[in-house]
């Protein structure tokens, strides 16, 4: 008998489990665009035009390769707007098949929803474990299992064991787990970032952005600079093109900013691992490869392997650990609405002007603009988690909520109170300023701490501080931030927090009364 397998927008990899083992002269494989899935968030035009691309062209390069496919694209009659209702449809419509064959999902919700599948289809549905990650969830349920702190750090150390990355033997290549110590340094006046590579959209992607240009059209963000590949092919380019010229800098400049330079020296491969077009393995072995022929200096090659086999697997175990409550925590109680500027990037802060204008033009942006300038902001200004993570989901082509709430509700906004992050990562505008040169273009001082010019990241910082102060101040990490506040001018902090509340009102971000 025959499997109908389906396989999802985030799935595009020639190794999947689901296609294993397929009798290609029975089986058939099913893919659809589905409006409940383009739109439940309201994902970036740029993200929709990316999955839809790469899943029609993932499905000719799966024809060439001898299976059957059925492609329902968004528009087509039999269209039938879930995944759950298409699979229905096909199973009544195209079949006799004794069977439904699945890759688990990424997210929660889709999960949750197609573990009830089998009870409502005249077939069964084999759920299969996605194994294109190096640990499993049960890994990282074992290796959590009894530790008081989840640290990344420690998580990552087993991962290189594992992996055997950067290994010498059972000691660490260079002699040191970590070489973070060398990639801080903000971008010298001198230095440029290099140029990128980008995929001229061809035919197939031409007319899916025109579909979703039309079909999406009150979406957030541009498609006019869509420069995405969206085959296997063409993100092996953009990897080759990030190992052989990017690279060796890429530790260096990690967490500077820069006004108009999107990119800096970041790999931007993030969208190819998440959808399956890269296997984010291969991708730290041909890194590795760089540093032992000589190409890439060792704190470069570190310092990315363990964006992905640190964090990268870190937050999709912590995910799968903590879902479903993860996603409701609110652990400082945080209220407030996100300001409108989010969407428009109509600020006189030039930083966050800076990271919200290229995220419409790019549905991109470098981890520290998301974690130290929107994320830093969110934090500071106090936003609910679900606004910050529902901006966060539609944004970027890379999110996925199995790597976007651990980064936001973990990380960037510490709405789990400290599962992920040992303490909030609050900064002041000083930090802003020490890390890029946004402060010199713009309208405020982030010198000064209040009065009409004053930096807001300034004033909201010390608000931050003093409202949470019974929530935060018995943190060992934040020891000396409490003594400082406490060493302050208690006027001082009034003024300050007097200007962060009428700040928060301007801004539109304050929450209705209950
Ligand atoms: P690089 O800087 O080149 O890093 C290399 C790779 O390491 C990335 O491609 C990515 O796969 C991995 N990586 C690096 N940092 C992280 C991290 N913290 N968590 C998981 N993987 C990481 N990443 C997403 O893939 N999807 C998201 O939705 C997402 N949302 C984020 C939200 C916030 C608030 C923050 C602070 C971070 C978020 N990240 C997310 C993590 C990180 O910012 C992006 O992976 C990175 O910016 C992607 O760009 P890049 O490929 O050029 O990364
Ligand atoms: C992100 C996305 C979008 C925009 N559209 C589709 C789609 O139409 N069909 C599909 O199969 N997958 C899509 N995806 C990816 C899914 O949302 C993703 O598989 C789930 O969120 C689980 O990670
Ligand atoms: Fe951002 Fe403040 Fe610097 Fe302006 S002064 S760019 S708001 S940190």
């Amino acid at each position: 008998m025959a499997a109908l397998r389906l396989i999802l927008g985030d799935q595009l990899s020639d190794g999947v489990v689901a296609l294993r083992g397929a009798d290609k002269s029975a089986d058939t494989i099913l893919m659809a665009e589905v409006n409940a899935e383009a739109t439940y968030v309201r994902h970036h035009k740029a993200k929709i035009a990316f999955v839809f691309s790469a899943m029609r062209h993932f499905a000719h390069r799966l024809r060439e390769r001898g299976f059957t496919v059925r492609y329902v694209g968004i528009d087509a009659n039999d269209n039938q707007g879930s995944l759950k209702a298409q699979v229905a449809h096909t199973l009544e419509n195209h079949g006799p098949f004794d069977r439904v064959v699945v890759t688990k999902p990424g997210e929660w919700r889709l999960l949750n929803d197609m573990e009830t599948w089998g009870d409502h289809l005249p077939v069964p549905v084999d759920l299969l474990d996605d194994d294109r990650f190096i640990a499993t969830p049960r890994d990282f349920a074992d290796w959590a299992e009894g530790r008081k702190q989840l640290r990344m750090e420690y998580f990552y150390r087993d991962m290189r064991r594992r992996t055997k990355l950067l290994m010498d033997g059972d000691e660490p290549a260079g002699g040191q787990w970590n070489f973070d110590h060398d990639n801080r340094k903000p971008l010298p006046k001198s230095v440029t970032p290099p140029p990128r590579w980008f995929a001229e959209p061809d035919t197939m992607t031409k007319a899916v952005i025109d579909l979703v240009e039309e079909r999406f059209s009150d979406h957030f963000g541009d498609l006019d600079s869509f420069g995405f590949a969206v085959t296997t092919e063409g993100a092996e380019q953009a990897r080759d093109h990030f190992v052989d010229d990017i690279l060796p800098s890429f530790g260096d400049y990690q967490d500077a900013m820069a006004t108009n330079e999107p990119w800096m020296w970041h790999s931007l491969l993030s969208m190819y691992m998440n959808c399956g077009l890269l296997d984010p393995l291969d991708v730290c072995q041909r890194a590795e490869a760089a540093w032992k022929d000589g190409r890439a200096p060792i704190n470069a090659v570190e310092g990315f392997i363990r964006q992905i086999i640190g964090w990268r697997e870190y937050v999709r175990g912590l995910y799968w650990l903590k879902m479903p409550d993860y996603k409701s925590m609110n652990a400082l109680a945080a209220q407030n609405k996100l300001p409108g500027f989010y969407w428009t990037g109509e600020t006189d802060m030039a930083c966050m002007a800076d990271a919200i204008g290229q995220t419409r033009r790019y549905a991109y942006a470098h981890h520290i603009q998301r974690l130290m300038v929107t994320g830093n902001f969110a934090l500071l200004a106090g936003i609910h988690p679900g606004h910050v993570n529902d901006w966060y989901m539609v944004v970027y082509a890379d999110a996925y909520e199995w790597v976007e709430l651990p980064n936001v509700t973990g990380m960037a906004i510490f709405a789990d109170g400290g599962i992920m992050a040992s303490k909030p990562y609050a900064a002041s505008g000083n930090y802003i300023n020490k890390m890029s040169d946004y402060c010199k273009g713009c309208r405020y001082s982030v010198k000064a701490r209040t009065g009409e010019e004053a930096c807001p990241f300034n004033y909201l910082y010390w608000d931050f501080i003093a409202r949470n102060e019974d929530r935060l101040s018995g943190n060992p990490r934040m020891g000396l931030i409490y003594k400082n506040l406490a060493k302050q001018n208690p006027d001082d902090v009034e003024a300050m927090r007097t200007q962060a509340a009428a700040f928060l009102e301007q801004i539109g971000a304050v929450a209705d009364a209950p």
